[in-house]
Formats: structure tokens, C-alpha cells, sequence
């Protein structure tokens, strides 16, 4: 495979973090405008990281005015010059992922194991699935010529501050795009090494840019009356107010936003093989997951054997030091997420489901939270309805695949779902039923680069991966 490298140690010695970064505009790392800068911490040590760059509105109109510059030329390149510089990145990460592995745990809080095998060798499987594009646009079914639209605005979350730079950059360059992307503030770190990446890569100068800051860097970038694409991920409210911004502008925009996904097993399912999924679904990078199974729809009666094993499984999972790699669950990202967890587990208590968490002692510093599991919910309960976004699991029974598929879609998000069950013939009835952008069977959390990923409802509009991710970045 190759996406694969190497395991080896890991240790926070293979990344060299500097004390500051600046805004990557033009191919140079330059200060803000106005020299102001703010701290990207390690949320599980609390610890400082570095320093970085608060872009200002200046900041913003210079980056996009050298997007702006640098599409002339990089959209007139052949497809197959283009291709080549993807390549290139994509092999770079490649070489670099064990750094690049450390520095996401630093500065997300998910396990090494996580960074390690599975963002890092998606984040090269985007570039180099997009490279092969490059050269082949005119034949991906959009008729002759499709043109690129220009600058592309990116805003992109912490939960995968790599993976989710790739699924926006990748695409953008393969069609000639250029690029101003913004990164969360709490996870700006990646970003500014992928600049690195470029440079090393030879990247013509404006070709990405990369521009640090809080959400109003990013409402700005959004507004910018040069940026011809907006992609969004993140949360409902801000995509809705982004969407509210780019409505009566010639803008494209593709947004990504929350859900609230149904894992939902039948009693015929192997039940070891559904509670590895379920804990896949739910504890995966701590629940910070869009598309996370944090509904669990389980046929009454296989309730008790499925929740005794999914507790027992639970009750092994190791909490702790993102970089031991024996670590399951590592920090949450930011107090304000830890703050956004802990007020809704307290409403589900308040509302009356029952809360269960396997003993299991967290670290002193950091933000922690235990793995958790809600019984007794009822569809009305805020924590059936709202995205938690954190590794707590909300449990409801059915009888019916009709009322599965009642209470899968009963909620405003619609962006994944889980069946496990032996029957073909009823995973196919489902996912016919089912209203969300990705449905998987008896596994969960599966991605690649050739499969489009989004959402129907609040989880947003537009697709990114596969065929249809370039179909984003055109004019056909
Ligand atoms: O998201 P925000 P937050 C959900 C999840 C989480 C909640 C809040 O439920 O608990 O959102 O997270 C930038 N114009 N998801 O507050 O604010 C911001 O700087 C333009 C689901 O972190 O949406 C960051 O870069 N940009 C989600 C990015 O938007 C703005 C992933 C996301 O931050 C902006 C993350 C504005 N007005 C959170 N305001 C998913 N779909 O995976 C902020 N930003």
C-alpha cells in the first residue's frame, strides 16, 4: 500500500515547532498587518506551542490579491504541469507524515495512532487521488474544457486540521484554482507546515495561501468581493451565516456542517463486530467527528447482550497522552468544546437518561473528557437531538426497520449513518430510506478519497471527494 510508512516511535523530537509563524501570503511567512498574534496551545499539556499570526482585513485582501495574481498563470498550466506539483506534495507529506503525525496530536489532542494511520496517509491519498485528475478534466464528463472559477476561500475546523486542508486543497489545485485557506485558531499549526510543503515543493508563489486568525478572518476571507468559491466546514450556525453573506454574490459555495448520525443494529448483527464499530463510531478523535455515530439505534432485543459488551469494551479504552500509542481517547481540543460537552452531558442527566462512563482516572492538565454512555433516551432529549461533538454515546431502541428509520431520520442533520445487520437485502431497504449524505454497512468511519462526502438537511450542501469533489471547483 502505498500510503503506508513505516511505524516508529513517537516522540515530540521528530517535530521542530517555532516560538512564531507568521502569515504565509505570496510564498513568504510575513507578520499581520498589525503585528498582532495569539497562542496555539497543546490542550492536553496546556502548554504553548507557538505564536501566531491574528490576520487583518488588509491581511485578507492581500492574500486573495495574490491568489488573485497567481491564477493567471497556474490555470493556463497544462493539467499534467499541474499534476505534477500535486504529486510532488503528496510525496512530501509522505516523508514528513511521522513530524506531521506529532505535531496534529500536539496541537489537536488526538491519539498518535489516529494522526498516524489514518489522517496522515489520507491527507496523501487526497493529493495524490487529485493528481491524477489534474490531466484529465476533459474527460470527467463535463464536457469539453471545464474552466476552474478562481480564488477559492477555505475554512476549515480543528477536529482534522490536515484532512480537512487536503479535502479542500487538493481538488482546488487539480482544477486550477487557486487558494486562500483559512485554519481553526485553537489547530493553526499543520497549515503553516503544509506552506512549508509547498515551498519545498516548488509551488509557484500565491498559488496557496495560507492566513491565520479567528472567525472573523474567516467572515472576511468569506466576504471578500475576489474570492469566486467558498468552502465551509464547520458549525450549522456559522455555515448558515456564510451562506447568508455569499446569497446575491456570484459566489459558489460548498458547506459542511454538523450531524447526528444513527448507528443502528439489528439482532442479527455479530455483535463483537457492531461494538467495535460503535466505539469506532462515537471515540474516534473523541467523538469531534461530523459524521460520528453519537445515536446508537439498537433493536430491543438485543439491548442488554449488545449494551453489557459495548461496556466492556468501553471499560478497556486508555485515556490519555496523545503521543503513547497505546492511547484510545486523547484530549478534547479546546476548553470551549470541554465547556460545549459538559453542558450538554448535564442536560441529558437534567432530562433524565441515565449516565454511565467506565471508571477511568484523566490527567491533572489538559482537557478530558471520559468516554460516556447515555441510556433511557428519549427522542425529545437535547442529547438525542443537538451534536455533542465529544465521545458521549446516546442510546435508543426501536423494534421495526420501519422505526429505525423513523428515528434515524428524525433530526434537521443528515450526514451519515451505521446499519449493521447479515441482511443484504435489508441494508439496501435502509439506505434507500435513510436521508443522509453517507450510509456505511457493518463498518464505520471508512473514507476514501474516490467517495464523495456531504450531507443532506443542516449537515450542509455540496460534495467534496471523488468525482463529484472536482465538480466544486469548475466551471462546466
Ligand atoms: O465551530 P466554528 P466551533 C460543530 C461542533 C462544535 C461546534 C462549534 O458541534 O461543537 O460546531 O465549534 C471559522 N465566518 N463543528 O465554534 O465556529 C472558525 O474560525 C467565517 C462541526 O469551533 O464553525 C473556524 O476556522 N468563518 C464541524 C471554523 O469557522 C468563521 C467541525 C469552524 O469554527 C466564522 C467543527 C464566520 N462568521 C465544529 N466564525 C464539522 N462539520 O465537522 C467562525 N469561523
Amino acid at each position: 500500500n502505498v500510503f503506508e510508512y513505516a511505524p516508529a516511535p513517537e516522540s515530540r523530537a521528530v517535530v521542530n515547532i517555532a516560538p512564531s509563524y507568521g502569515l504565509f501570503i505570496d510564498g513568504e511567512f510575513a507578520p499581520g498587518s498589525e503585528g498582532k498574534v495569539f497562542k496555539s496551545v497543546s490542550p492536553s499539556s496546556e502548554e504553548v506551542l507557538s505564536e501566531v499570526a491574528q490576520a487583518t482585513a488588509d491581511d485578507v485582501d492581500r492574500a486573495v490579491k495574490a491568489a488573485r495574481k497567481a491564477f493567471e498563470k497556474w490555470s493556463a498550466l497544462p493539467g499534467a504541469e499541474r499534476a505534477k506539483y500535486l504529486f510532488r506534495i503528496a510525496r512530501i507529506i509522505q516523508e514528513r507524515s511521522r513530524e506531521l503525525a506529532v505535531l496534529e496530536s500536539l496541537d489537536n489532542g488526538k491519539p498518535i495512532r489516529e494522526s498516524r494511520d489514518a489522517d496522515l496517509p489520507l491527507v496523501a491519498a487526497h493529493f495524490f487521488y487529485y493528481a491524477g485528475w489534474a490531466d484529465k478534466l476533459d474527460h470527467a464528463g463535463y464536457g469539453p474544457n471545464p474552466r476552474p472559477l478562481g480564488v477559492a476561500g477555505q475554512v476549515i475546523p480543528w477536529n482534522f486540521p490536515l484532512l480537512m486542508l487536503a479535502w479542500k486543497i487538493a481538488p482546488a489545485l487539480a482544477t486550477g484554482n487557486t487558494v486562500v485557506l483559512k485554519p481553526a485558531e485553537t489547530t493553526p499549526l499543520s497549515a503553516l507546515f503544509f506552506a512549508d510543503i509547498c515551498r519545498q515543493a516548488g509551488l509557484p508563489k500565491g498559488v496557496v495561501n495560507i492566513i491565520t486568525g479567528d472567525g472573523s478572518t474567516g467572515a472576511e476571507l468569506v466576504a471578500h468581493p475576489h474570492v469566486n468559491k467558498v468552502a465551509f466546514t464547520g458549525s450549522t450556525a456559522v455555515g448558515k451565516a456564510i451562506a447568508r453573506t455569499v446569497a446575491g454574490t456570484d459566489k459558489k459555495v460548498t458547506l459542511e456542517l454538523g450531524g447526528k448520525a444513527a448507528n443502528i443494529v439489528f439482532d442479527d448483527a455479530p455483535i463483537d463486530q457492531a461494538v467495535e464499530g460503535i466505539v469506532n463510531g462515537i471515540f474516534f478523535n473523541q467523538g469531534q467527528v461530523c459524521c460520528a455515530g453519537s445515536r446508537l439505534l439498537v433493536q430491543e432485543s438485543v439491548q442488554d447482550e449488545l449494551l453489557d459488551a459495548l461496556k466492556r469494551r468501553m471499560a478497556t479504552l486508555r485515556v490519555g497522552d496523545p503521543l503513547d500509542k497505546n492511547t484510545d481517547i486523547g484530549a478534547i481540543n479546546s476548553a470551549e468544546q470541554l465547556a460545549r460537552i459538559t453542558a450538554l452531558v448535564e442536560a441529558g442527566e437534567a432530562e433524565g437518561a441515565e449516565r454511565w462512563a467506565p471508571a477511568c482516572e484523566l490527567p491533572a492538565s489538559g482537557y478530558w473528557f471520559a468516554p460516556t454512555l447515555f441510556t433511557g433516551v428519549t427522542q425529545a432529549h437535547r442529547i438525542a437531538r443537538e451534536e455533542i461533538f465529544g465521545p458521549v454515546l446516546s442510546v435508543l431502541t426501536f423494534r421495526t426497520p420501519e422505526e429505525a428509520v423513523a428515528k434515524a431520520n428524525n433530526t434537521p442533520y443528515g450526514l451519515s449513518a451505521g446499519i449493521w445487520t447479515e441482511k443484504g437485502s435489508r441494508i439496501l431497504w435502509m439506505a434507500s430510506r435513510l436521508r443522509a449524505g453517507v450510509i456505511w454497512s457493518n463498518t464505520f468511519n471508512k473514507f476514501d478519497p474516490a467517495s464523495p462526502f456531504g450531507g443532506y438537511k443542516e449537515s450542509g450542501f455540496g460534495r467534496e471527494g471523488g468525482r463529484h469533489g472536482l465538480e466544486a471547483y469548475l466551471n462546466v
